[in-house]
């Protein structure tokens, strides 16, 4: 155990026993939310906080959207976006049987791409399980001519190559009838007025029970979709607690784009680093907690077979290494075609990335952001002592830097090869001449 995950054990026991003196003191009984709060803040064992440990290192992940939707290929939102009725849109499901899907390719592909974990849609929002639950038969066994289980699949190969699993789930429900009242979306889908929004809960519940007892090791639940009704009652409380009671390691996470709230493990960020804003879904708040952002290869997370809008794997890199320099994980995401398959176009770029990792990983795996914040020219990483500058945008040859602690010299990564590095005036210029330069990410180690 490292002394940080002591230090937060203790702080978390410390504040567990104020908690529970307080309540004998006042001799009251609480709420049911939140004695299930104070009941995870006990559950908060040491097996959480190094899973925490392991997210960090961890770096990269590859997201998957794969759903009914994979069918229509025009994206996951299809049902709301063409105002399907429930009733049309489940005609998909018998056309869904992805024969071609490998979960042996699949975490494969993740591997050589360099990525240490997998979160995978068990339900997007059109509600379809992609696993064999027994809460609805709009699953894939029940559902569909497939009638296996990928996700049961994909578990016990990901148990079997070492890379960790974590399951995405839609709060927001297109199809169950009990989502109600509606929030801001799925007024086309048909489904009568009326339901009853504690027994959608339930629903939930009893398919997270579900997930978090039949696959295995589970690294995390990856919420979305409360922004649909962000003032409703989730009793997130209660849901949280009872997936950290399954498996107190498993990390929970919400892209519902609000500051994160107690009981979650890491924040997420949507398309956009922390800090940053441009596709508008990010507030500012940047927690405490593990970091990761999520980002679409092309423009779609489901399958669309009209988007040709690749990102090249130069800025894929650079994404990576930014996020990194930001001390926050990529998850890289692909969409499979209704067969199951990836498509070349995915896998491709997902293999160059890896090669990329397998000569430069040790500047990313397990490092924390640097003394240098986020720059136009790139970023740093730190691991230990060890600085890595990491200039992925700067055409001249000379660059200024801040003061770094300590620094007494600077190299390549590749080569060894010496640097020039100068005080000037409380800072630093180093000159990278044009023959060291790297188009992707040139990698300079501060000596201290
Ligand atoms: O609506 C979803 C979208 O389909 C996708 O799943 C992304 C992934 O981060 N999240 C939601 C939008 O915030």
């Amino acid at each position: 155990m490292t002394n940080c995950v002591k230090r937060v054990l203790w702080v978390s026991l410390l504040l567990t026993a104020s908690a529970a003196v307080c309540m004998a003191q006042a001799g009251a009984s609480l709420p049911d939310d939140r004695l299930a709060a104070n009941q995870q803040a006990a559950n908060l064992q040491a097996d959480n906080l190094q899973a925490r440990d392991w997210f960090r290192n961890a770096k990269f992940g590859l997201f998957i959207h794969w759903g009914v939707y994979s069918v229509p290929a025009a994206g996951e939102w299809v049902m709301e976006v063409r105002h399907i009725p429930v009733s049309e849109y489940e005609k998909f499901a018998p056309q869904f049987n992805p024969q071609a899907f490998s979960a042996k390719e699949i975490v494969s592909l993740a591997k050589s791409a360099g990525m240490r974990y997998i979160t995978i849609t068990s339900k997007h929002h059109d509600g379809f399980a992609m696993f064999a639950t027994k809460q609805t038969k709009w699953n894939i066994v029940d559902a569909t001519p497939y009638a296996r289980d990928p996700l049961k699949e994909l578990a016990d190969e990901c148990h079997r190559q070492g890379i960790k699993l974590f399951f995405y789930y839609s709060q927001l429900d297109w199809h169950n009838p009990d989502y109600w009242p509606l929030g801001q979306t799925g007024h086309a889908a048909g489904r009568p007025e009326g339901g009853d929004f504690n027994r959608y809960l339930d629903f939930m519940d009893a398919q997270l029970t579900e997930l978090l007892t039949g696959y295995g090791e589970i690294a995390g639940i990856w919420f979305d979709g409360m922004w649909d009704k962000p003032g409703a009652e989730w009793r997130l409380q209660r849901t949280y607690a009872l997936i950290h009671k399954l498996q107190p390691a498993a990390l929970v996470g919400s892209n519902h784009h609000q500051k994160p709230i107690d009981g979650e493990d890491f924040q997420m960020f949507e398309q956009d680093l922390p800090g940053e804003n441009t596709a508008g879904f990010n507030q500012t708040y940047i927690s405490d907690l593990p970091l990761e952002m999520s980002m679409t290869l092309n423009g779609a997370w489901g399958y669309n077979k009209g988007d040709k809008d690749f990102k090249s794997v130069p800025k894929l890199i650079k994404s990576l290494v930014r996020a990194a320099g930001a001390n926050t994980n990529l998850l890289l995401n692909i969409g499979p075609t209704e067969s199951g398959a990836v498509i070349p176009e995915f896998s491709q770029r997902l293999q160059e990335m890896g090669a990329w990792l397998q000569r430069n990983g040790e500047t990313i795996y397990g490092t924390r952001a640097g003394p240098i914040p986020l720059r136009p020219w790139g970023v740093t990483t730190q691991k230990g002592s060890v600085v890595y500058l990491h200039i992925l945008d700067w055409p001249d040859e000379y660059l200024a830097l801040p003061f770094v602690q300590g620094v007494k010299g600077a190299h390549l990564y590749h080569g060894n090869v010496p640097l020039k590095l100068a005080a000037l005036d409380g800072g630093l210029v180093l000159k990278l001449p044009k023959e060291s330069r790297d188009p992707v990410d040139t990698i300079v180690v501060l000596e201290r």
